[in-house]
């Protein structure tokens, strides 16, 4: 039998200790993010532990099939525990209004996959050659013997599937789908998850894609294609923010383009930037850690401060400096 890596032995030791837990994730969650959460919370609760799942923002429309019973929920003021485990989180401040009620534990754990993590907890289990971090939480429970209830098989299967682009990305490994097909023989429902996240956008988002059809525009030889989401823009169209998710697939997916950048604002002098890279020669994850951002090679952002036009300028700058590296 092969040995459980020592990391994993101390979380699964820390785990059978403590009795209450508080399972966080990022603000704005993905499918990776709500589907580790919930598959660990489930986990713990089947174990007879005291388990809460919390996240600033709710969980979006399309997962909302994965958590029937609200087990995510927003954080509550002056709660003790005796462990927080934080999932798909790269830094603390990506805990949002999480981090403020979670500084009375006793240990704090950090399972993730974006190689920008800054190791920011007491034990920090960081695989960025994972592709998600559900296929961590599936290594976690297997190590631990956990029962992987068909509900839990949901949860990280979406994890899995969204994180890796129903499994198109380059980071999908063998084990992944050894993971996913362990996962369905679980019990995890692929027509029903790919019904429900990929087959379900409500017709806000539909409109919201609309604008971005109509005013996209492709520089750089058409190898950067970019796009803005101002607050006109959601309010004309009758989107959330968290209807932006996956918009910048469909400009990345056109033929000449290498790297898609979508420009969100925020605030007047906040701009959320998004970056998809189709090539490893060009590592978003670096241009974004250069904005203060982070994120995976092929996928990164960041939230960058000043009039949105500047903002525009220097990441569009930053792209082409990293297009031009790889042509000399
Ligand atoms: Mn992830």
């Amino acid at each position: 039998m092969k040995s459980v890596p020592k990391i994993l032995q101390r979380i699964i030791d820390t785990m059978r200790k403590a009795q209450t837990f508080c399972v966080v994730g990022h603000i704005r969650p993905d499918g990776d993010c709500i589907g580790s959460q919930l598959g660990l919370t489930l986990a713990l609760r089947g174990l007879g532990k005291d388990a809460v799942c919390w996240n600033q923002d709710v969980v979006p429309q399309k997962l909302s099939f994965l958590d029937p019973d609200k087990v995510v929920s927003k954080p509550v003021k002056g709660k003790h525990f005796d462990c927080v485990i934080a999932t798909d989180c790269a830094s603390f401040e990506r805990l949002g209004t999480v981090g403020e009620h979670i500084q009375n534990r006793d240990i704090f754990i950090n399972i993730d996959h974006h190689g920008s993590n800054t190791r920011y907890a007491d034990i920090n289990w960081i695989s960025p050659k994972e592709p998600s971090s559900g296929e961590l939480i599936f290594r976690l429970l297997k190590a631990a013997k956990l029962p992987v209830t068909p509900t839990i098989a949901n949860c990280l299967f979406t994890a899995v599937s969204t994180d890796t682009g129903s499994f198109q990305y380059a980071s999908t490994r063998p084990s992944t789908y050894h993971t996913a097909a362990e996962l369905v023989k679980h019990g995890a429902e692929l027509g029903r998850i790919c019904h429900e996240v990929y087959q379900s956008y409500p017709l806000s988002r539909v409109r919201l894609l609309r604008h971005v059809y109509n005013s996209f525009r492709l520089v750089h030889d058409e190898q950067i294609a970019y796009f803005w989401l101002k607050p006109v823009d959601f309010a004309r169209t009758g989107a959330t923010t968290a209807d932006s998710e996956g918009l910048i697939d469909h400009v990345r997916d056109i033929e000449p383009v290498v790297v898609a950048c979508v420009f969100e604002e925020m605030e007047p002098e906040v701009t959320r930037v998004s970056l998809r890279s189709k090539t490893k020669d060009v590592n978003v994850s670096a241009i974004a850690q250069e904005f203060g951002g982070g994120g995976h090679p092929a996928a990164a952002g960041a939230r960058i401060e000043g009039r949105p036009l500047t903002v525009q300028r220097r990441v569009l700058a930053a792209v082409r400096k990293a297009l031009d590296a790889v042509k000399s």
